[in-house]
């Protein structure tokens, strides 16, 4: 039985259930992280050295980082589903997995400035008085940034249709 490690309103783990969803798979997930604890257990750190979640473990082969996890999933169960044999066409799908690890949204900390705008949540709740102060600078920034990836990939998603073989 596949298991993972992570608890579930985490984003990272997000990803692996869905797949795991989308794919059908029988699994166990294991609360780890967050109020869980956990992550710097001997037994943990054994099988993700950086001691963040997800983890997943198939039978002897263990992965760690959500999309290296998603991938290996995908090339493991989904062949022709999620999983594309031609390279050019699995790129489609690939890129936007790192893009949304690296480029979107803007960077920590503003990110969270930006995300808070975003959804009208006091920028208080994430920050202290003292990061605020230096981190308004910012602010007009981040949310530039942030708009700026959101129509790209609206600009690229919104006249494509999702379509699951
Ligand atoms: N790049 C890693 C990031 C992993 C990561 O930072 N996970 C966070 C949860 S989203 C974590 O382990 N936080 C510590 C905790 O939840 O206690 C991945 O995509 O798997």
């Amino acid at each position: 039985m596949i298991e993972v490690w992570g608890r579930r309103n985490s984003n990272n783990v997000m990803p692996v259930m869905w797949t795991l969803g989308e794919l059908r798979l029988p699994h166990v997930r294991h609360n780890f992280g967050g109020t869980f604890g956990g992550l710097d257990s001997d037994d943990y750190l054994s099988l993700n050295p950086n001691g963040r979640i997800p983890t997943l473990r198939d039978r002897d082969c263990v992965v760690w980082e959500s999309n290296a996890i998603v991938r290996y999933l995908a090339a493991r169960f989904g062949e022709g589903n999620l999983w594309d044999a031609d390279p050019g066409h699995r790129s489609l799908a690939d890129r936007w997995m790192d893009w949304h690890k690296t480029t979107f949204p803007p960077k920590s900390p503003d990110r969270y400035e930006a995300i808070s705008h975003q959804r009208r949540t006091p920028v208080r709740l994430f920050f202290t008085r003292a990061q605020l102060q230096t981190g308004t600078v910012r602010f007009a920034g981040a949310r530039s940034r942030l708009r700026r990836c959101a129509s790209s990939i609206a600009l690229r998603l919104a006249y494509k249709p999702f379509r699951r073989r």
